[in-house]
């Protein structure tokens, strides 16, 4: 086994992930300024698919339209020079003072305003790449204080710039699946949507729902203490998941955008396993970056092992489904699953109404699940 990337595994980054430069709360930047065009050239060399950027990681805010032109040119060269595509494109609303209050939930309808513009100019730039997926994020869209807002106020307006937005898409034909990634908290002390599972109920109230699905990420759901795959799976029944971001993080704290697998590498395993197993063919896209201990090469060694860690677990997971042992385990569990209550219809509920159950044989027996979860530490230890 090599564990290397191939084109086909479908390996994202984001600009402003191998571009991180270790900026943090209290320190300043660790790095140079990776330029878009030397990321791609990076990102080629280490078996990367693809690039994904906001508007700004690749054209700066203040850029006049010739500026704009050349830094299109040169970086549409330099991906296909190396054989890099743009998957994903997404627009920066927090980055900017003006979002201070958030974008499409400001309370200002100037601001408002000014970030589906800025959006659709940000699906503009995405759509001559390619991009076939838009995320949003929505960092700035919380509160400090709800007494500035009516948090049901704040989901109606989220509400009118999708509407907008999904519009812009059929009318401009960019045939764009938009990801909404959600979020608890950081840099608001709430954000809205703090969830995958939040977005998932609102999709269903836009006016396109079949345009909007959800990018759930590994961090944003293991800071307040969820379940990642589950998190996913939900999307994945729902036909809503349309682009994910992996990363790693530890419960409760402030968002590391660790390298993939590194904290909870149980929890990756199951994560990877389950978008194997139902087919996710989507890009797998690393939201995260290099300890601010690492220099350039550092960086290569966080991309290298965020691919070569998803491969390892992919490996896994075959290991998994192929065990002698593990599969008895699972067909016994599934003798068990035999029908179920099924459609109601009157004559049916009075026919389980009359059933009678025995409760206490339903409990007599063990369940082996110890088992079946030892024989998977087995594997992921690399005993079996
Ligand atoms: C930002 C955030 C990420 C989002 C990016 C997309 S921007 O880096 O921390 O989780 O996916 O807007
Ligand atoms: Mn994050
Ligand atoms: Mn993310």
């Amino acid at each position: 086994m090599t564990f290397e990337p191939k084109p086909e595994h479908k390996f994202s980054f984001g600009l402003w992930t191998v571009g991180n430069r270790g900026r943090d709360p209290f320190g300043e930047a660790v790095r140079d300024t990776l330029t878009p065009v030397d990321a791609v050239k990076m990102l080629a060399e280490v078996g990367a698919y693809g690039v994904n950027f906001h508007d700004n990681d690749l054209v700066p805010i203040d850029a006049a339209a010739a500026e704009r032109d050349s830094i299109v040119r040169e970086f549409r060269a330099a991906c296909e020079s190396s054989g890099i595509k743009v998957p994903m494109a997404t627009v920066n609303l927090f980055y900017e003072a003006a979002f201070r209050d958030g974008a499409f939930t400001a309370n200002d309808a100037n601001v408002r305003s000014y970030a589906v513009q800025k959006t659709m100019r940000a699906m503009d730039l995405g759509a001559e790449f390619g991009a076939e997926t838009f995320v949003l994020w929505g960092g700035r869209e919380g509160v400090e204080t709800d007494a500035c807002r009516r948090p049901d106020d704040a989901i109606k307006r989220f509400r009118e710039a999708m509407n907008y937005l999904c519009e812009y898409n059929i009318a401009q034909g960019y045939g764009y699946k938009f990801a909404l990634e959600a979020k608890p908290n950081e840099p608001r002390a709430d954000i809205y949507f703090p969830t995958t599972g939040s977005y998932l109920a609102f999709i269903e109230s836009l006016d396109h729902k079949e345009m909007v699905g959800v990018n759930p990420e590994v961090a944003h759901e293991t800071m307040p203490g969820l379940n990642m795959m589950h998190a996913v799976a939900q999307a994945w029944e729902a036909g809503k998941l349309f682009h994910i971001d992996l990363n790693d993080q530890v419960p409760g704290r402030y968002d590391q955008d660790l390298r993939f697998g590194s904290a909870n590498p149980k929890g990756a395993f199951w994560l990877v396993k389950y978008l194997e197993d139902v087919g996710y063919d989507g890009p797998r896209h690393f939201d995260a970056h290099a300890y601010r201990t690492e220099d350039f090469e550092g960086v290569k060694d966080f991309a290298r092992g965020c691919m070569r860690t998803y491969l390892i677990f992919k490996d896994k997971g075959e290991r998994w489904n192929a065990n002698a042992e593990i599969k008895a385990l699972l067909a016994e569990i599934a003798a068990t699953d035999n029908g179920g209550v099924g459609a109601f219809s009157t004559e049916a509920s009075a026919g389980l109404l009359g059933r009678s159950f025995d409760r206490v044989a339903l409990a007599s027996k063990g369940l082996k699940y110890e088992r079946l979860d030892q024989l998977t530490m087995e594997i992921l230890l690399g005993v079996d």
